[in-house]
């Protein structure tokens, strides 16, 4: 999963990224940096497998420079490539005062121009592909979305406030609208600002739109505290009065926005986490692991790691009953333990 750091030129983007993923380092153009989604899971599974390996499911942040004017027809060209590139859009919303900028911070309307920015390439698209189909008489659903959605655009709403379901949803696939992608505000405060009880609506976690959420950190003090050591984290947190980094905020932020769950795969070789889409069938989760598994899927081998722990052993869960034998249509839930059985 691919999140893209996306924002207005200064808005604090890189310092962002290197709050999110710690250790990455950010070089001139699109940086790339993942972290491991942290999941006690995966430990205990390793705990009673001793396994080879430990792997947890990844985030990939993109920093997407920001070397471009701003205003609408702003977006550089690679910007918008490393954008479509994503999954979940972050846009970086500047809620300091810089000495790069000439004028003071203004969140609502970077966020207005950033929202009509994406619509009116994701417009340019449509319309072109209503055009095309038009000529060809073209008839059926994608055409009937398709208007739909030149609607909402031209009526300057993004098309993730559309109500579609999963089959018109479908007929936009493949083509990357940015202003269909799942969207993050973080606005990015100042250390002033953070720390002004004035600003804690900006602070907490928010769903002013549909997919659409909004937080606030301060980037400056996050990045610092990232690039501590794991020990010396907790004494900087505490004087903060925070809980936990922001980066473990986002990553459920995240989770939830692109409607993933987790389930697990163990063994003496390796314990892991994957994410997969909710509501995604047991014979698309094996895809997830391998190819060969989703095509030669006969059937998936299923329990909970509570039950796992309360039994030792895979063996004494066998025996009790608790491991059930699912098919390909099975929907995987958070948490389930996979064992898939295949042939090729
Ligand atoms: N006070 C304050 N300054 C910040 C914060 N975040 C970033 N800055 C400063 O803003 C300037 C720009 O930050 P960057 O992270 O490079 O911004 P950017 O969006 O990546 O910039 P471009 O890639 O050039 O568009 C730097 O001087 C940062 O130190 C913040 O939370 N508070
Ligand atoms: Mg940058």
């Amino acid at each position: 999963m691919n999140v893209g750091i996306c924002g207005y030129p200064g808005s604090g983007k890189t310092t962002v990224f290197s709050a999110l993923a710690p250790g990455a380092r950010p070089q001139k153009g699109v940086s790339l940096g993942s972290i491991k989604v942290p999941d006690d899971r995966v430990d205990r599974l390793a705990a009673l497998f001793h396994p080879r390996k430990t792997t947890y499911a990844e985030l990939v942040f993109v920093d997407v420079p920001g070397e471009v004017g701003r205003g609408v027809g702003a977006f550089h060209p690679q910007v918008v490539q490393a954008m479509r590139n994503s999954d979940l859009l972050v846009h970086v919303v500047r809620g300091f005062e810089s000495p790069y900028h000439d004028t003071p911070p203004d969140p609502d309307r970077d966020v207005a121009l950033f929202d009509d920015e994406s619509v009116l390439l994701d417009l340019a698209i449509l319309e072109k592909r209503a055009e095309r189909w038009h000529k060809e008489a073209h008839k059926g659903l994608d055409v009937d979305v398709n208007e739909r959605c030149v609607a909402c655009l031209s009526e300057g709403r993004p098309l993730r406030t559309l109500d579609l379901d999963e089959g018109e949803r479908a007929t936009l696939s493949g083509i990357q609208l940015l202003s269909l992608k799942p969207l993050v505000l973080l606005h990015n405060l100042s250390e002033a600002a953070w720390e002004n009880a004035a600003s804690a609506p900006l602070r907490a976690v928010s769903r002013p739109a549909p997919r659409t959420v909004q937080m606030g950190i301060c980037g400056a003090l996050e990045a610092e505290l990232a690039a501590l050591s794991p020990e010396d984290q907790p004494e900087m947190l505490a004087g903060l009065g925070l809980a936990e980094p922001a980066r473990n905020v986002f990553i459920r932020v995240a989770y939830d926005l692109l409607d993933l769950v987790s389930f697990l795969t163990c063994g003496e070789d390796e314990c892991r986490a994957w994410p997969l889409r909710r509501g995604w069938n047991a014979r698309r989760a094996a895809g997830r692991i391998h190819s060969d598994l989703e095509r030669g899927f006969i059937r998936a081998e299923v329990y909970r790691l509570e039950d796992l722990e309360a039994a030792g052993s895979e063996a004494a869960l066998r025996v009790q009953g608790k491991i059930r034998v699912e098919g390909k249509d099975y929907v995987v839930q958070d948490g389930d333990v996979l064992h898939v059985r295949f042939a090729v």
